[in-house]
């Protein structure tokens, strides 16, 4: 079901996101279910194909090389180990696999050629793939539709008056561009941010006003909770509390109604109560699997124990081919 698109204010944003919790959860569940099927979750895998060693400065990130992590780098896995992962998680029941490289872009260079047969070679294992490799011109966008690529993982992370404080390495404007030729290479768009890394009620929203203002809205829209690893600026930084991953998803599930939303990183940090608030708060999808990129996340028996006790089910992979184009701004 289509949903006719509007304008969204800061204001509009700010009003939905501070109603009284439970009343902002009741109007994200039956927006939830009025356009999706309330007990379907889509379930990624991620695998880090290039772990660490990243020139850009994200405040949040263990695998910039500026920043003393504690974590186990590695060059471009080989297509074959790739392959391997794929099924694994494919036998594990994901409908979809993120490839995630620490570059700052796309080169044209040997390895953007193997990225290029692990997208062809995933796909054709039945699973739809997602790249998550930093900035891409529009040629190297179309390169990555021919060989098959489902969706492009590139997200804004914060508001674009925060940024600065967060990434100097790059600009807000860089990142928008990015999506912009992803977007024109008929690629699907997965893009969202982090909580919790100090900014205001306000950044969150206006992240929130930066997507859905976009001349077609994200397909997909990840919500991390920071996870403040050791070595980095942001290590300090106080958990997040989870009434706030609540009122996030929510909103977002009210301000885009066709969008899988995703509880992405923190979900190690949260109860299988606090998840549940949110998957009824409108997310519908999640990443599994024991490692995010490079931080912990539950056990993929775990998840599936939750689905068990929550009546949900894992969503079949490619079963909404419908983009959020239906919804275009006129
Ligand atoms: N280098 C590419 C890029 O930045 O687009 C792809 C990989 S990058 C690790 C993907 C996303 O992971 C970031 O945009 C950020 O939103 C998220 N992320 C990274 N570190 C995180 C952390 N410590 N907590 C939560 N999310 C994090
Ligand atoms: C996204 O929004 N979250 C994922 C995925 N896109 C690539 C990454 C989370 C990374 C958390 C920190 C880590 O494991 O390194
Ligand atoms: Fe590099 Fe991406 Fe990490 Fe930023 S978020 S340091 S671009 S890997």
């Amino acid at each position: 079901m289509s949903e006719p698109r509007k304008f969204w204010s800061i204001e509009d944003i700010l009003a939905i996101y501070r109603k009284p919790l439970l009343e902002l959860v009741v109007e994200a569940a039956n927006t939830h279910r009025k356009y999706q099927t309330g007990s379907e979750v889509q379930v990624s895998s991620l695998i880090s194909i290039k772990t660490g060693g990243c020139p850009e400065d994200c405040g949040y990130c263990p695998q910039a090389a500026r920043y003393h992590t504690d974590i186990n780098t590695h060059k471009l896995m080989q297509v074959d180990e790739v392959m391997q992962l794929a099924q694994k998680a494919k036998d594990g029941g994901a409908s979809r696999v993120c490839m995630g490289a620490a570059w700052r872009e796309v080169r044209d260079n040997r390895d953007f050629d193997r990225v290029i047969e692990m997208v062809q070679s995933v796909n054709e294992m039945g699973l739809e793939v997602c790249c998550t490799l930093g900035m891409l011109n529009e040629h190297q966008a179309k390169r990555l539709a021919d060989a098959g690529l489902y969706a492009y993982n590139h997200n804004i992370d914060t508001s674009e008056e925060n940024y600065s404080n967060i990434i100097s390495t790059r600009e807000y404007g860089d990142r928008l561009k990015t999506i912009e030729n992803v977007r024109n290479a008929n690629i699907t768009v997965c893009s969202g941010g982090i909580i919790g890394m100090g900014e205001t009620d306000e950044d969150r929203c206006a992240m929130l006003q930066t997507l859905v203002n976009l001349p077609v809205p994200p397909e997909s829209v990840p919500i991390n909770a920071l996870v403040a690893v050791e070595g980095t600026p942001m290590q300090d930084q106080k958990p997040v509390p989870v009434w706030d991953m609540v009122r996030m998803v929510a909103t977002t599930r009210i301000v885009l109604p066709l969008t899988a939303v995703r509880l992405s990183a923190g979900r190690q940090q949260m109860s299988m109560e606090g998840q549940a608030l949110c998957f009824l708060a409108g997310a519908n999808s999640i990443f599994a699997g024991e490692k995010l990129l490079t931080t912990p996340n539950p056990e993929f028996d775990e998840d599936m124990e939750m689905f068990r006790i929550l009546g949900l089910t894992p969503r079949e992979p490619f079963k909404d081919k419908k983009s959020n184009r239906e919804g275009e701004l006129v």
